[in-house]
């Protein structure tokens, strides 16, 4: 995004009646962090502690329509799809406040933990000038991003209130908090109306259902999850030319397991009446 131009972390205004740009609205989803600031260094400012900026709000941009860059049993990268950060401490009329934005062009690296409902999640970042940052955001009772059906999702749809330690250090600069509130703006990417807990955040949302060519006389509905069934059934696609990489594995076309139990899956969800079960049938 264009908008989302690079600005130097650590502006520190005094009194003044000028702030930095608000963002434009984005197609992203976004996680707003708003708490207490419970403790503030900075030696260059001498005069920054706590109780000069008692407030801080880090809003997190993220494609949630990406798959996590990487993925591993306990640890996984939202690298991709985070997209801006942006950090603030300010006071109550916001007249005194420290500020950093950070676009991709500024993110290094990210790991994120999760251990049961604990989930840390670590950015280092770095701006023009060669100066490093980290931030560290660690979850106490909620997790900030899972991935659902391989892509990145906030596990709270709407809002959440929790606990999180917010860590924010470059040089002499150190800043710690605690939230107070946490809201998840979501967008509905494929504007199919199902925007919390869309499961297929991209969906195919063709008329008919079509297989191997063939347009079946079957509307595409939708079911309550956010899934067509034209998503069902791409869903098995993904699965099965993965399972066709091995060189041993015969390239095959028609009716897989998946597809057969995706039929009796949405018959037994209601989507399909047994009529329709039987058209697809014929046409797997
Ligand atoms: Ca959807």
């Amino acid at each position: 995004m264009t908008l989302l131009k690079k600005q130097l972390l650590a502006t520190a205004v005094i009194a003044s009646s000028f702030a930095p740009a608000a963002l434009a609205t984005t197609p992203y989803d976004s996680i707003i962090i708003e708490g207490n600031t419970s403790f503030l260094e900075w030696n260059i400012q001498g005069d920054y502690n706590a109780n000069v900026v008692p407030l801080f709000r880090v809003e997190i941009q993220f494609d949630g329509t990406l798959p996590p860059t990487t993925s591993t049993s306990n640890e996984i990268s939202y690298l991709d799809n985070i997209k801006f950060i942006g950090l603030r401490a300010q006071n109550a009329d916001n007249t005194r406040y420290v500020f950093g934005d950070f676009d991709t062009s500024s993110m290094d690296s990210e790991t994120t933990y999760t251990d049961g409902a604990t989930q840390t999640i670590v950015w280092t970042l770095s701006d023009n000038n060669g100066h490093d940052y980290e931030l560290s955001l660690t979850s106490i009772d909620a997790l900030i991003f899972e991935a659902i059906n391989g892509n990145a999702f906030p596990v709270n749809s709407t809002s959440a209130t929790g606990e999180f330690d917010f860590v924010f250090g470059f040089e002499t600069f150190f800043m710690s908090g605690i939230s107070e509130t946490i809201t998840v703006n979501l967008t509905d990417h494929d504007e199919d109306g199902i925007i919390a807990g869309d499961a297929c955040p991209m969906s195919n949302l063709a008329t008919m259902v079509s297989l191997n060519g063939t347009t079946t006389p079957i509307q595409n509905r939708l079911g309550e999850n956010g899934c067509t069934i034209m998503d069902v059934f791409a869903a098995c696609e993904a699965e099965q030319s993965e399972q066709q990489t091995g060189f041993f594995q015969p390239a095959y076309r028609g009716s897989s397991y998946c597809e057969t139990q995706a039929v009796y899956s949405l018959y037994r969800d209601g989507v399909i009446n047994y009529n329709e079960v039987r058209i697809l049938r014929s046409a797997l």
